[in-house]
C-alpha cells in the first residue's frame, strides 16, 4: 500500500479528522485515484475499527470519533468525484431507514451516486416512512435508496417498501436497498427491485435497472 494511504487508515483508527482530510488532499495533489483512496484507505481503515468494536477493543465514542474522520476525509474525495461527472442522469432519494443512526455507508451511496451525475435528495439518518413517501412525491426520483447496518432495523426497510407500495409510487421509481445486514434474499423477500454490496455497485446497479426499465417502456 502506498505510504499516505497507510497513514490516512492509521489516522481513521485513531479518529485524527483534521489529519485525514489533510493526508486525503495531499494524495490526490499525488495523483491517487478518488476511488483508491476510499477503497484501500478509508474503507480498510473502517473496517479494522469494526473489527476492533466487535472484540471490545474500541467502544462507542472511538468508533464515533472514527466515523467523523471518515466523513472528513468524504468531504474532500466528493468533489472530485462530481466533476468528472457534470451530466445530470437522475435523482435519487436517499436514506437511513427509521431506528437506524449509521450513516457512514450511505454517505458513500451519496457520493458515488452524485459522482456518477445524480442529483442526490439525501434525508439522512432515522428515516421514517411516511418522510420517504413524502419525499417521492415531491422530488418524482428515479431511484429510491435504503440503507440499514443493524439487524434490529431490516424490518423498518421492509416497512418502507411497503409505504412505498401503498401509496402507488413504486411503478414510478426504482427502490434500491443496501447495507451490511441487507442481503440479496432479503431485498427479493421485500419487494426491493436492486440490492448491492456496496456503494459503487450500487450506481451499476441502478444504472442497468434503470435501462432495462427504459427498454421495456420502449418496447
Ligand atoms: Co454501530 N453497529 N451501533 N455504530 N457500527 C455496527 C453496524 C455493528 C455490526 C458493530 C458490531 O457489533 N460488530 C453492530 C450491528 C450488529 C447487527 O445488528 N447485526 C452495531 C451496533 C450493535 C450498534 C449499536 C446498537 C451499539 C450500541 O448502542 N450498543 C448502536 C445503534 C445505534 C442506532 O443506529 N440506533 C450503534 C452505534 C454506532 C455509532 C453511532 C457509534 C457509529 C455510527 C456513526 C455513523 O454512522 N455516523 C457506529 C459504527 C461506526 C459502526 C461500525 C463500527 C462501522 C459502520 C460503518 O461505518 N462501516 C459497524 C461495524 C462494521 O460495520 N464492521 C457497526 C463503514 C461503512 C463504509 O460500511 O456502512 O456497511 P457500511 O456501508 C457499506 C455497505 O454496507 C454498502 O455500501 C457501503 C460501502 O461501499 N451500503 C449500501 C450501505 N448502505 C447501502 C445502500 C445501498 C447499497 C449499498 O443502496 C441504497
Amino acid at each position: 500500500m502506498e505510504e499516505v494511504l497507510k497513514k490516512i487508515s492509521e489516522n481513521l483508527i485513531k479518529g485524527n479528522a483534521p489529519a485525514v482530510e489533510e493526508l486525503v488532499a495531499s494524495a490526490l495533489k499525488e495523483g491517487i485515484a478518488p476511488k483508491a483512496i476510499m477503497d484501500n484507505a478509508l474503507v480498510t481503515g473502517m473496517a479494522v475499527v469494526g473489527n476492533k468494536f466487535k472484540n471490545n477493543e474500541l467502544f462507542l465514542p472511538e468508533v464515533m470519533i472514527a466515523a467523523r474522520a471518515m466523513k472528513a476525509g468524504l468531504k474532500i474525495l466528493e468533489p472530485v468525484l462530481r466533476k468528472s461527472n457534470a451530466e445530470l442522469k437522475g435523482t435519487l432519494v436517499l436514506g437511513t431507514v427509521r431506528g437506524d443512526l449509521h450513516d457512514v455507508g450511505k454517505n458513500m451511496v451519496s457520493m458515488m451516486f452524485r459522482g456518477a451525475g445524480f442529483e442526490v435528495i439525501d434525508l439522512g439518518i432515522d428515516v421514517p416512512d411516511e418522510v420517504f413517501v413524502e419525499k417521492i412525491r415531491e422530488h418524482c426520483p428515479e431511484v429510491v435508496g435504503l440503507s440499514a447496518l443493524l439487524s434490529t432495523t431490516l424490518p423498518a426497510m421492509k416497512s418502507t417498501v411497503e409505504a412505498i407500495n401503498a401509496a402507488g409510487l413504486h411503478e414510478q421509481t426504482i427502490i434500491m436497498v443496501g447495507g451490511a445486514p441487507v442481503t440479496k434474499e432479503f431485498a427479493n423477500e421485500i419487494g426491493a427491485d436492486g440490492w448491492a454490496p456496496d456503494a459503487a455497485s450500487a450506481v451499476e446497479q441502478a444504472a442497468a435497472l434503470l435501462k432495462e426499465r427504459t427498454l421495456e417502456a420502449d418496447r
